[in-house]
């Protein structure tokens, strides 16, 4: 292997005396590792060094939870482990939103983080902060490298950790007096973790009871999320769907593990889901859960959750069965595993009674909007990149009101195609989202669907995508309000809206400050021809859509409520 020097690179496995930060790069190699995001500081600047000579793609962020949000999106486009450097002290303390995102949808990342020399932990010394102790919580693990031999043998299991079972971010701490120590380094030995066993073969006899209880159903549901993604899923969910004839609604995470436009497909289910697919769990008499966890955002009130299913639930991670709704059968493992020997046994059911009520819904609450408007509504927007982009895209967005319009008019059609923070809802997510992404799929059209108040909060990462030439796409569905607490105001606080509207720079200039294109669009005659320009452009380019400020997302379960009780049914029912 080939440095950027030219010089050649040793493998780690060949026993020979390297520093901790030789040790370092060498076992990246080795995991495979060719693309980092790192922000450098005074504690990892032995590894700097070592990295400038190392055959991996380096990007460097504005801002450490920009990077760590970059290696998220890289992560989850790209079926790889995400991984990101930073500095003791503040660096680290800045990767705690990304980590805590990355931990809550279960996106595989190693962070490393330097740490000020080992005699000097615990004195206050000059950034030091104990990032360990701050990270545990939205860690699936972490530790601290004390001795330059455990080096290579705990970034293994850092990787390890991070990409096995249920997957998530983990934390390596290292001192800086680790990285310049020299030690003799052996080959990858077989993993031994004792206390972290991975059961991926899913129970037969319970495989069989869900067969079963799937071919007795007459009115199933297929509940998708995350997981069937992260399991590389997709097309055993199609086969299990197909054969069986289920019916097929996903969380936010799952949306692109099943195909939208499939008449199997009932979206997204939830607060912001379609009527269609909450009446059909509130109706249904099996719920099939694969790779996801009954949030609360999915489930509503849970204890009219629904009320007449028998629920199979299928998840790598044991702790999640029976956390919030009770299961009836659990069938712990790879879900790719399980549902393909479930699809064995499922026999198909035409359930015409079924699938004749869920076409009511259907026809009877689509998501629509008011297409008379003269306004531009935020909705058209999103359906005409969905319409230009043919369906082809990937997706990022911000938290709120966007997010759920992202969710609800672009149609996903394969899975790693939508790419946001769903159970931490992390506004700022959207924009380094968007260069992670495009890091992974250099030739993919990638566009972060924004909301004016979550691209404020990352919007220096704008110079990241510059720097490297990444042609993302950002179109801002600009409110001018945090438009989501806007709409709880105006529905639960009776229109007091309260410090939920910032002023807001001109976007399209500080784009083109910042050397992107940038392009207003406030008439709803041009959103079409902005979108194509946008589309067409090589460099990262922002488009700032000045959208009906006051636009609502429907339809809506209230905080607390159950299901079936939607708010705003009327409204789409006299807008369709
Ligand atoms: C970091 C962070 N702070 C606060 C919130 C709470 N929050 C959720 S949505 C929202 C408003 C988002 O505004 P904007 O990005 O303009 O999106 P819009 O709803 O207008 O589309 C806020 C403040 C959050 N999710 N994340
Ligand atoms: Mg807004």
């Amino acid at each position: 292997m080939k440095s950027k020097s030219g010089a050649s690179v040793k493998p780690v496995g060949e026993s020979s005396l390297k520093t901790g930060a030789q040790i370092i790069v060498d076992t990246l190699l080795e995991e495979g590792v060719d693309t980092m995001f790192c922000y450098p500081g005074g504690v990892v600047l032995p590894l700097f060094d070592r990295l400038y000579d190392a055959p991996v793609r380096f990007i460097n962020p504005r801002h450490e939870q920009g990077g760590c949000h970059m290696a998220d999106a890289y992560a989850r486009t790209s079926g790889k482990v995400g991984v990101v450097v930073v500095t003791s002290g503040p660096g680290a303390c800045n990767l705690t939103t990304g980590l805590a995102t990355a931990m809550m949808d279960s996106v595989p990342i190693v962070a490393l983080t330097g740490q000020v020399r080992t005699e000097l932990i615990g004195n206050d010394a000059f950034q030091e902060a104990d990032t360990t102790g701050i990270t545990r919580p939205v860690t699936k693990y972490n530790c601290i490298v004390k001795k330059v031999e455990d080096l290579a043998r705990t970034i293994r299991e850092g990787f390890y950790i991070a990409s096995t079972g249920r997957p998530g971010p983990v934390v390596i701490d290292i001192p800086v007096d680790i990285e310049v120590a020299k030690c003799t380094v052996n080959g990858p030995v077989e993993m031994n973790l004792p206390g972290y066993r991975i059961r991926t073969k899913g129970n037969t006899k319970q495989i069989s009871t869900a067969a079963r209880a799937i071919n007795n159903s007459e009115r199933p549901v297929l509940y998708v999320g995350g997981g069937v993604i992260s399991a590389n899923a997709s097309e055993e969910l199609r086969a299990l769907a197909e054969k069986a004839h289920l019916p097929v609604t996903t969380t936010l995470l799952g949306l692109g593990s099943f195909d939208q436009r499939k008449p199997e497909s009932l979206d997204m289910l939830g607060m912001h889901g379609s009527a269609y697919a909450n009446y059909a769990v509130q109706e249904c008499d099996l719920l099939i859960a694969v790779g996801a966890r009954f949030d609360d955002r999915v489930t509503g009130k849970l204890k009219t959750f629904a009320p007449h299913a028998k629920v199979i639930h299928i998840d790598i991670d044991p702790s999640s069965i029976s956390k919030n709704v009770h299961v009836d059968i659990p069938v712990v493992g790879d879900a790719r595993l399980i549902l393909a020997e479930l699809t064995r046994e499922v026999e198909f059911r035409e359930r015409k009674q079924w699938f004749k009520k869920i076409a009511d819904w259907k026809k009877k609450y689509p998501f629509s909007y008011d297409r008379q408007a003269t306004t531009v509504k935020p909705q058209c927007v999103v359906e005409e990149l969905c319409r230009q982009t043919k369906s082809e895209a990937i997706i990022t967005t911000g938290v709120g009101q966007n997010q759920m319009w992202a969710a609800q008019f672009y149609r996903y059609i394969k899975p790693r195609q939508l790419v946001s923070s769903g159970g931490l809802g992390t506004m700022g997510f959207g924009l380094p989202a968007a260069i992670g992404a495009q890091v992974a799929k250099p030739d993919a059209t990638v566009i972060d669907i924004d909301g004016d108040h979550s691209f404020n909060m990352t919007m220096t990462e704008l110079a990241t995508a510059v720097q490297y030439n990444l042609p993302i796409k950002v179109c801002i569905l600009n409110n001018g309000y945090m438009g989501m607490v806007r709409q709880w105001q105006e529905l639960f606080y009776n229109k007091r809206y309260s410090n939920s509207s910032l002023s807001n720079p001109d976007y399209a200039t500080v784009a083109q400050a910042i050397g992107a294109v940038g392009i207003t669009v406030d008439r709803k005659e041009d959103v079409s021809k902005a979108i194509k320009k946008m589309l067409a452009q090589k460099k990262p380019c922002v488009v700032d859509f000045r959208i009906d400020r006051e636009e609502n997302v429907w339809p809506m379960v209230p905080a607390g409520k159950s299901l079936n009780e939607m708010d705003g049914l009327d409204i789409l029912e006299r807008l369709i």
